[in-house]
């Protein structure tokens, strides 16, 4: 190869690489919470990394539009087969490029623009793309919410089954950002059967758990499944489609060519380790920990005088009513950020507060689990967030409560990665 072309990336690009080191020692160095994130494996990353990334593969295995994709086909293959094992699907599709790309497919495979859809309010835990009116999802369909009950903040299957019966939706979606209860796939059937819907769940927030058992599997139960692959399932950011073989063909049309163009075949031979990984013993044994430690925090949060949506978790995502200790999301993470403690603010159900500054803030324990926190750890952290959200302003107080989370992540180191950069 020409020497130029065989250039470390620090000689290279000195501020990239710069910016990577910094990236790295950040996620060391804090306690990661947001729900929706994770840690890959050094093999993900280098799947990734990979020179599929040369690789132009439009088109399905053995029906492509380019030469040379003998291997990218067996990637493809290989992905398609481990997926289906995992997850005891019919059909799927491996090449989205991320969540809401295999959503915007999935619709397009069995809905006409104007067709009407069901799902959970953004407000409620749902997902931009389940039908928010800025999304194209709420754009090109006749959208209906539901909601949680005021009580118990539990799924109001009875106030669904009414809107479902009046509006009479072609297809009602499961699944949601900031739901954490297990989701009941049942009750969605019979409410989809009653009124002749199909039912889609999106599970890219709790497909990790599904794939170990851990949760209810939606395979058994909808006519398509969408999920994400980097949350729970700790792969690629990325995105797959499960489905029924029926709907197989429509899928494929419209993820290409209607959604896409060439899929990302390295993201697709990263997505076949991660579903390698999500096959072992040690996955199951992870995925039981990342439920247990989301509880222990709850339990935690809870004990320091916090209100837990829902009274707790039967996932990896808590939401915390931090207003009902008088301190607003915003300012929650912002001072958690300065205590490098990682989390979003988020609306809480029947929230009194904007948006853009909400009740609560979400966590989640799928990251902090990689790296090795159980229960014990989980209150310890449950105790820094309380120590900072008492006094949010207080500089020194965050400063000490800094100084507990640098003596955690010490104690379990991440990515082992020499940072001086490569001699040229
Ligand atoms: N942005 C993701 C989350 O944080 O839940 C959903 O797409």
């Amino acid at each position: 190869m020409n020497n130029s072309m065989a250039r470390p990336l620090s000689a290279v690009d000195p501020a990239i690489f710069d910016l990577i080191q910094k990236e790295t020692e950040r996620q060391n160095g804090q306690i990661e919470l947001i729900a929706s994130e994770n840690f890959t494996s050094e093999a993900i990353l280098e799947a990734t990394g990979s020179i599929f990334t040369n690789k132009y593969a439009e088109g399905y295995p053995g029906k492509r539009y380019y030469g040379g994709c003998e291997f990218a086909d067996e990637v493809e293959n290989i992905a398609r087969e481990r997926a289906k094992e995992l997850f005891k699907a019919e059909y799927v599709n491996v090449q989205p490029h991320s969540g809401s790309q295999a959503n915007q497919a999935a619709f397009a495979a069995v809905l006409n623009p104007g067709d009407t859809i069901m799902g959970l309010d953004l407000a409620h835990g749902g997902h931009l793309t389940h039908g928010h009116k800025l999304n194209f999802s709420g754009k090109m369909y006749n959208v209906v919410g539901y909601q949680v009950r005021k009580e118990d903040e539990l799924i109001d299957f009875d106030q669904m089954a009414a809107l479902a019966s009046a509006h009479k939706p072609k297809l009602i979606i499961a699944g949601g950002s900031a739901y954490a209860r297990t989701w009941d796939f049942k009750r969605f059937r019979e409410v989809a059967d009653s009124v002749g819907a199909l039912l889609m769940v999106d599970m890219a927030h709790f497909s990790g758990l599904v794939a170990a058992g851990v949760h209810p599997n939606p395979c058994e139960y909808a006519d398509i499944v969408t999920s994400t692959t980097h949350k729970t399932l700790r792969g690629p950011r990325s995105g797959i489609i499960l489905a029924r073989e029926r709907f197989g063909k429509d899928i494929d049309r419209n993820v290409f060519p209607g959604a896409q163009g060439g899929p990302l075949v390295h993201v697709i031979a990263a997505k076949a380790v991660c579903f390698l990984e999500a096959l072992t013993p040690e996955f199951v044994t992870y995925q039981k920990q990342v439920v247990a430690n989301a509880q222990a925090l709850a339990k935690g949060m809870q004990e320091a005088g916090f209100r837990v949506v829902s009274g707790g978790t039967d996932t990896h995502l808590l939401l915390v009513d931090v207003f009902s200790k008088g301190v607003k999301g915003k300012e929650a993470e912002q001072s958690l950020d300065r205590a490098r403690i990682t989390v979003n603010k988020n609306a809480i159900p029947f929230d009194v507060n904007p948006p853009l500054n909400p009740s609560g803030i979400r966590l989640g324990s799928p990251a902090a689990t990689t790296r090795g926190f159980g229960e014990a750890e989980m209150l310890q952290v449950a105790k820094l967030i309380s120590d900072v959200l008492h006094a949010p302003a207080d500089e020194a107080n965050i400063a000490s409560v800094r100084r507990g989370v640098e003596a955690l992540t010490s104690r379990f180191p991440l990515y082992d990665w020499k940072l001086a950069p490569v001699a040229v």
